[in-house]
């Protein structure tokens, strides 16, 4: 008799119609073989073998480059478990729209099946996908980012236990273009786009919209957060997650070198981008990061802003819509310098100089985990790593000071759902705009956002030992318009003070809006920075604060009666907090 995952594949081929069906078993020579025919049609192209062994260059359609939220679907059943905040379509709706665009798709093209397992081997936490694709490129990155093949086969033995997520080019428009989620099936359908996020199904439509949404049946946590581990002089780790959006840092934080390591102060990576965490025995928060490798952006990526991951992406690596120099290395804008003459751009074609860009804005290095030097020893502990500390963070010119601490859980789930950033010109042409995204987790949470605050709520009691709930803010101005802190390797500096305040080791003032350290309490020796500075980088400006209430609550109107009451309560709070305080004449 068939197992399910067989039967799955059978369905998925009679409406596909693949010429051949390949079954990934995570072999060396079966992704050897798979690299040497996507080196033979041109799908990669190999870079040079000594200074970048075993790395190559997909180019991706030019229309297709990254992550497509307008064609992003949560097909729950009611359109409320959705929420206002994620596109919506009736599961049977979507199936008859979406089939017909399958049907006969992998005519003339080889079938993948993918067995994943998103976590480390033998943790409990782990869970099984299967990924069904007609890319090559998707299977080959898939090998970086997943366990693939006996791994999760052997998990899942006859089990029906796994997400199954179907993919394919399709023709590649931007018209048929369809990522599906739907979270009652928990299964996953994406067609049209051959990149990241779209593509590799265990990532952001797995491991954050399906799992986000089995995590609150289940009482667990699926996170949008980098996960990194401080060891200080005594020997002892504490774990940090972190949740920011897109363009503030989160894998250089999560792979960052501490300015403090004369001082004994280490920072090491478990993970970038993706945690799950449930309550373990001990009362603790445990976190596992659910990948095995990095997908980094490449731009702005070199030697001082990530040494790191300079040093991982020098061997098996895909890069995806780098420039290409004339010796064969991988190039992008702030690498190092300028491109040398003749290289090409990231269409294919020679740069010719002037303002066109050589690596596309959003181009990718693909590279295994356990090559980043700061990896964490514990990366596949299968019970994961307890989470001492969160910290939610923005791009702030002003309002949020450096670091502030929540002053209990649920202010803190406050703080984490008021999270804003403003836009950079680079993203939008208009700087200064704040979006609000909620624990970095509006494009990725796969239900009604209102429950998900919700489910934040809830859990706080539920961990005996919880871990205590920061917000940061690395991007404070000067009225010169200049950046206050130096960021990077210094902002070990602030992970200090918040693992000494877990130790109730450090002092803080209360403000507010929650705990501000003392000038005192931060580790500042040999950081050249003027007492003036640090003053205005833990300065909580009242009015500034008192016009952020009225955003969030504009914000907080979008979701109506669904949203908890303790999210009101919270707002209220901190308003009289705020109206209690006099500004004092300057
Ligand atoms: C990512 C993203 O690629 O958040 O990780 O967009
Ligand atoms: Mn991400």
């Amino acid at each position: 008799m068939a197992s399910p995952i067989e039967e799955w594949v059978e369905e998925s081929a009679r409406l596909t119609t693949p010429k051949k069906i390949v079954w990934c078993n995570g072999s060396e020579s079966q992704h050897h073989q798979l690299i040497d025919e996507m080196l033979a049609d041109g799908t990669l192209i190999g870079l040079d073998s000594k200074t970048y062994p075993n790395c190559y260059l997909h180019r991706s359609d030019p229309s297709d480059v990254a992550r497509t939220e307008q064609i992003t679907f949560i097909c729950s059943r009611l359109q409320n478990d959705a929420g206002p905040t994620n596109n919506w379509m009736s599961p049977a709706d979507a199936k008859e729209k979406v089939s017909g665009l399958f049907r006969w798709a992998m005519k003339d093209r080889t079938m993948y099946v993918v067995p994943y397992l998103m976590g480390p081997a033998e943790s409990p936490y782990s869970k099984v996908g299967v990924e069904i694709t007609d890319s090559p490129y998707v299977v080959a990155s898939m090998y970086i980012m997943a366990r693939i093949g006996r791994v999760p086969l052997e998990r899942l033995g006859n089990s029906a236990d796994f997400v199954p997520g179907l993919h394919s080019l399709g023709d590649l428009s931007p018209d048929r273009r369809y990522v599906l989620h739907f979270p009652e099936e928990k299964l996953i359908w994406s067609i049209g786009s051959g990149y990241g996020g779209n593509a590799l199904l265990g990532k952001k439509c797995f491991a954050l919209r399906i799992a986000s949404w089995m995590a609150r049946e289940q009482n667990w946590m699926a996170e949008h957060m980098l996960i990194v581990g401080l060891t200080g002089p005594s020997g002892k780790t504490h774990y940090i997650a972190a949740a920011f959006p897109s363009a503030c840092g989160k894998t250089n934080l999560a792979m960052m070198v501490s300015a403090l390591e004369n001082e004994g102060y280490k920072v090491t990576t478990v993970g970038d981008d993706i945690s799950w965490m449930h309550v373990a025995s001990d009362g603790t928060l445990r976190a596992i990061n659910p990948e095995a490798g990095f997908f980094g952006v490449a731009p702005g990526t070199n030697k001082k802003t990530n040494p790191n991951v300079m040093t991982a992406v020098r061997s098996n690596s895909i890069f995806t819509n780098v420039g290409l120099t004339p010796s064969g290395e991988p190039w992008w804008e702030g690498i190092n310098g300028a491109a040398p003459a003749g290289t090409i751009d990231w269409r294919g074609r020679p740069h010719m100089g002037g303002s066109e860009l050589v690596a596309q804005a959003n181009s990718r290095y693909t590279v295994p985990a356990r090559q980043t030097p700061s990896i964490s020893p514990r990366f596949e502990d299968p019970e994961g790593v307890p989470i001492s500390a969160f910290l939610f963070g923005g791009r702030r010119a002003r309002v949020a000071p450096l670091v502030y601490e929540a002053r209990n859980w649920a202010h803190g789930v406050f703080v984490a759902a008021t999270m804003a950033s403003e836009t950079t010109a680079a993203i939008t042409g208009q700087t200064g705009i704040t979006r609000r995204d909620p624990m970095a987790m509006l494009p990725f949470c796969g239900y009604n956002m209102a429950r998900y605050f919700g489910h934040w709520l809830e859990m706080g009691p539920k961990i005996p030992r919880a871990p205590r709930i920061f917000h940061v803010n690395w991007f404070r101005k000067g009225a010169d318009g200049k950046f206050l802190w130096p960021g990077y390797g210094e902002n070990v500096r602030v992970l200090k003070w918040i693992v000494e305040r877990v130790e109730e080791k450090s002092d803080a003032v209360e403000t507010p809006i929650g705990f501000v350290p003392t000038r005192e309490a931060l580790t500042l020796d040999g950081l050249d920075i003027q007492r003036s500075t640090i003053e205005e980088l833990l300065r909580v400006d009242p009015a500034d604060w008192i016009a952020e209430l009225d955003s969030t609550r504009q914000f907080f109107g979008r979701f109506g009666p669904a949203l908890p009451q303790e999210i009101w309560k919270q707002h209220e709070a901190l308003q009289h907090r705020l109206s209690r305080v006099t500004v004092p004449a300057s």
